[in-house]
């Protein structure tokens, strides 16, 4: 077992042999042979191989889950027996919750803490939350509206064969959060997780055989988006596709898979808007409008990258931001202290960089950062933009890294203030800080955003449905909804006479 005081021994294990595919209950190789590097983006350098699936390895593993799925070997059992798996797992996943946080850091570059805490400790509660769903999955009786003797009833069946795709940013949390949704539906999974970080979920499907899973219920395909994404969104054996990444993968998702007509929830890119007016309590706001920016180096979809700021308090909050960009600690995420660490790839450091520049070039005021740090490594400084024109790039497009548009309003009345809020393809997330408990329920109802969140932020919660208006996404993930997402409505009557 992992001893958390010797990392050395897990690396010396991940560079000894690429981690491999989890099909049908047993860890194979590639059918082609192929391996994924796998870098740290605090060094660039790499330290293990992952094993890079491709489209033979996907079918065996879609064959395989339709094999669980249509057999009954997981739908047939009773849900208690469901639940208790999923509370096996949780505890499994909470006994080896630093294990999977130094593979977080060392694969994704976040801090350790966060790591542990947002990462591992977040799968357990998912997987808890949901546990409890397993023995609830239900319809409801309903009275016909038409005359005569009738009954009519809904059922809730599992949807069937799940394809989970996944990205890089938190990668632990968004794998198992599908999973532990999906299983307690009573659906398999095939798991495709992001080619930038694969180890994570190698180490959860190790668990998953000890905790006893039937095989095929869960199967693990790590690979690149082109070999083993694609395959998966036209596979005639997926029922339905829950992916989390880009829009315009999504997009190609939706179109992909129309052909074989699968469901689909996407849960995409955001642009979210955080406002603070005169009257907000600046000490909360200030550091949890740095943190909805900086924290995860900005990777985060519900990020808030721009902040309207009334202009009574516009340079109070400046200054604490700005502040708070320069004295944040940046480096490994396995450095103690670490606050903020690199961005998970070069590819991301120079798409954020990208943006950067351009808002530079258009001539928008820089307060603080725009610049990488350090060599090697891929850190990008925390960075405030002051007034960017609301037509560039930066203030309309998802940048994902630690990058703030800060814009000034007046007394603009709401529905001017949500117009500016909601002048962007996304809607994933927003925030509100405000004293003025009717502002800010106007300005909610107002927002074209999934989550709006007044006066306070704090972690997912598996209870709370998420996603997106427009090109965030559809569909919802977490509390009831996340649960029917994974389900076929059907509807029976029967005749009394
Ligand atoms: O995402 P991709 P990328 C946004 C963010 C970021 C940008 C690009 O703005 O800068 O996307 O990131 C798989 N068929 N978000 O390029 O490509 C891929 O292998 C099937 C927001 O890394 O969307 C990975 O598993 N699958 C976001 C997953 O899609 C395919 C989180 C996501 O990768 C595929 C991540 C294909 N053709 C990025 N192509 C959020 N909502 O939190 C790729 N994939």
């Amino acid at each position: 077992m992992f001893d958390p005081a010797r990392p050395d021994a897990l690396c010396a294990e991940l560079a000894a042999a690429p981690r491999k595919l989890l099909i049908d209950g047993a860890f194979h190789d590639a059918e082609k042979g192929q391996v994924l590097d796998v870098i740290d983006p605090a060094t660039g350098r790499k330290f293990a191989e992952a094993t890079a699936g491709g489209a033979a390895d996907i079918d065996a593993a879609v064959m395989a889950a339709r094999r669980a799925f249509d057999d009954g070997r997981w739908t047939g059992l009773p849900p208690a027996r469901r639940q208790d798996l999923l509370l096996k797992l949780a505890d499994l996943i909470a006994r080896d919750a630093e294990e999977l946080a130094l593979l977080e850091t060392m694969d994704n570059g976040m801090p350790f803490m966060m790591a542990r805490m947002g990462g591992a400790m977040g799968a357990v509660g998912m997987l808890r939350y949901f546990a409890g769903w397993a023995t609830k999955v239900s319809g409801e009786t309903i009275t016909p509206s038409w005359p005569g003797e009738w009954l009519g009833y809904t059922r809730r069946e599992p949807v069937g064969v799940v394809a989970a795709i996944t990205p890089w940013n938190f990668p632990l949390a968004m794998e198992v959060g599908k999973l532990s949704a999906a299983l307690a539906a009573g659906c398999t999974v095939v798991l495709k997780p992001a080619e930038q970080t694969p180890l994570s979920a190698v180490k959860l499907g190790e668990l998953i055989c000890e905790a006893g899973f039937p095989d095929g219920v869960v199967n693990i395909v790590t690979g690149t988006g082109a070999e083993a994404g694609a395959p998966l969104v036209t596979h005639p054996g997926i029922d339905k596709i829950s992916f989390t990444g880009s829009t315009v993968v999504g997009q190609h998702i939706l179109r992909e898979s129309a052909g074989t007509m699968k469901r689909v929830t996407l849960e995409l890119g955001g642009k979210s808007p955080t406002f603070i007016f005169a009257d907000a309590d600046l000490g909360r706001a200030i550091p949890a409008a740095a943190q909805g920016i900086f924290g995860n180096a900005g990777q985060v979809c519900a990020a808030g990258s721009r902040l309207f700021v009334h202009e009574s308090v516009f340079d109070q909050v400046m200054e604490g931001i700005t502040e708070r960009a320069k004295t944040l600690k940046i480096g490994a995420g396995l450095e103690p202290g670490t606050e903020m660490g690199p961005l998970v790839s070069a590819v991301q450091r120079d798409r954020v960089m990208g943006y950067i520049d351009a808002g530079r070039n258009a001539g928008v005021s820089l307060l603080t950062g725009g610049g990488t740090l350090g060599e090697g490594g891929y850190f990008v400084e925390p960075t405030v933009l002051v007034e960017p024109g609301a037509h560039l790039s930066v203030v309309r497009e998802e940048i994902f890294g630690p990058v703030l548009c800060a814009m000034r309003f007046g007394d603009d009345d709401l529905d001017a203030l949500a117009a500016r809020g909601n002048d962007t393809q996304y809607g994933l997330s927003s925030a509100i800080w405000t004293q003025d408990i009717t502002a800010a329920h106007k300005l909610a109802n107002r927002l074209r955003a999934g989550t709006v969140r007044i006066n306070g932020s704090g972690p997912p919660d598996p209870a709370l449905p998420l996603g997106g208006y427009k090109a965030s996404g559809f569909g919802r993930e977490n509390g009831r909804a996340g649960l029917e997402i994974f389900t076929e409505l059907k509807t029976v009557t029967v005749s009394l006479n």
